[in-house]
């Protein structure tokens, strides 16, 4: 069985390892978003493609969810002695040199998604992990700041100003120019489920899906396309998901990210059992709907998770 995940950094990968669970036959390929990347010190960051590849290869912060476990931070020491920031994002010596590989090889010449096939060859994580596109898409949310918009880095929203003031639009810079790395759409065609995971609806799963052509290509498979609520109880589970579904003027609740996506592109669509009263709202739109627990509280809970997607994609085609 070919399996498509559209992939985010935690919520994506923490499911994937439910996933390899619950399919352990299957070939997986996963779509990352490339929509967070920032550059940094000179060196280029991938932080959802590494949150993927840390995670199913054994090397996360199974706390923090992202960067490296057992890490340390003395580079980032030395750079702010010179004063050279910025202070708020946190990068790590043992994640540093992922970056520095990566920087080195796109240097060289080479496409973001040879890159992490190279980077994926130390930490085999089970999965293709294929970049949306080699071609550079940056996120940057439009706030307002003293009575004035202006446009910051997705990163400087989230992480520096965690989400504190409204999204007024979220922008995926570059993606219009933008094209599907090589594999993605054959990846698409070919599969025999497509699933998003409990990802953020827009900033992880709507820019993968903002690359022209694989939000088509998802459209037109001949592959079920089943969906996991982020959204719990009409909150995100973690992060601060609502600020930016606001920006886009859907609601945080599990049915409105369900419509949000459409019938047009999902077939089926899992909401937590303390969501049960929306299923009906979900089935009416034409989305085919099941109430199951969602809280991925260990890989047990994940790979049951997993489990109930692939029973939901066998019952809607
Ligand atoms: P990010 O790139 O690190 O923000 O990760 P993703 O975009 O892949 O996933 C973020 C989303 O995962 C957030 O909106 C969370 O609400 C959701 N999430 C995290 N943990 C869980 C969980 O245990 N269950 C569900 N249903 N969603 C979760
Ligand atoms: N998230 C944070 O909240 N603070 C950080 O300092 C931070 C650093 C960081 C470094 C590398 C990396 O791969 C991820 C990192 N993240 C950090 C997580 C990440 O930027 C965000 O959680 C996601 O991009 C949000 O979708
Ligand atoms: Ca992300």
């Amino acid at each position: 069985m070919r399996i498509v995940v559209l992939a985010g950094g935690i919520g994506g990968a923490r499911f994937l390892r439910g996933l390899k669970q619950a399919a352990p036959d299957a070939e997986i390929t996963v779509i990352g978003n490339t929509g967070d990347d920032i550059h940094l010190f000179g060196l280029k960051v991938c932080p959802d493609l590494d949150t993927v590849m840390y995670t199913l290869g054994g090397g996360i912060n199974e706390e923090q969810g992202w960067g490296r476990e057992d890490e340390s931070f003395t580079v980032k020491e030395e750079l702010a002695a010179y004063g050279v920031g910025p202070e708020w994002f946190g990068l790590g010596d043992r994640d540093f040199a992922t970056h520095i590989v990566r920087t080195q090889m796109l240097g060289a010449g080479y496409p973001l998604s040879a890159v992490t096939e190279a980077l994926c060859a130390r930490w085999q994580p089970g999965v293709r992990l294929l970049p949306m596109s080699d071609d550079r898409v940056e996120t940057h949310v439009a706030i307002e700041v003293d009575g004035e918009q202006r446009a910051v880095h997705f990163q400087e929203y989230w992480v520096k100003l965690r989400a504190s003031v409204d999204a007024l639009a979220v922008v995926p810079v570059g993606a219009e120019q933008a094209k599907p790395a090589p594999g993605v759409l054959e990846a698409v065609a070919a599969a025999d489920l497509i699933v998003f995971p409990p990802s953020n609806p827009v900033v992880s799963v709507g820019t993968i899906l903002a690359v022209p052509g694989i939000r088509e290509a998802v459209a037109a498979a001949d592959a079920p396309v089943v969906g996991l609520s982020p959204i719990v109880g009409d909150a995100p589970v973690r992060g601060m998901a609502d600020k930016v579904l606001a920006a886009v003027g859907v609601e945080s609740t599990a049915a409105a990210v369900a419509l949000h996506y459409g019938s047009g592109l999902l077939d089926g669509w899992l909401v937590d059992t303390v969501d049960a009263g929306t299923v009906a709202d979900v089935e009416a739109a034409g989305i085919r709907c099941r109430a199951v627990p969602l809280m991925m509280t260990d890989l047990d809970a994940t790979t049951a998770m997993a489990r109930e997607a692939l029973a939901l994609a066998a019952e809607v085609k």
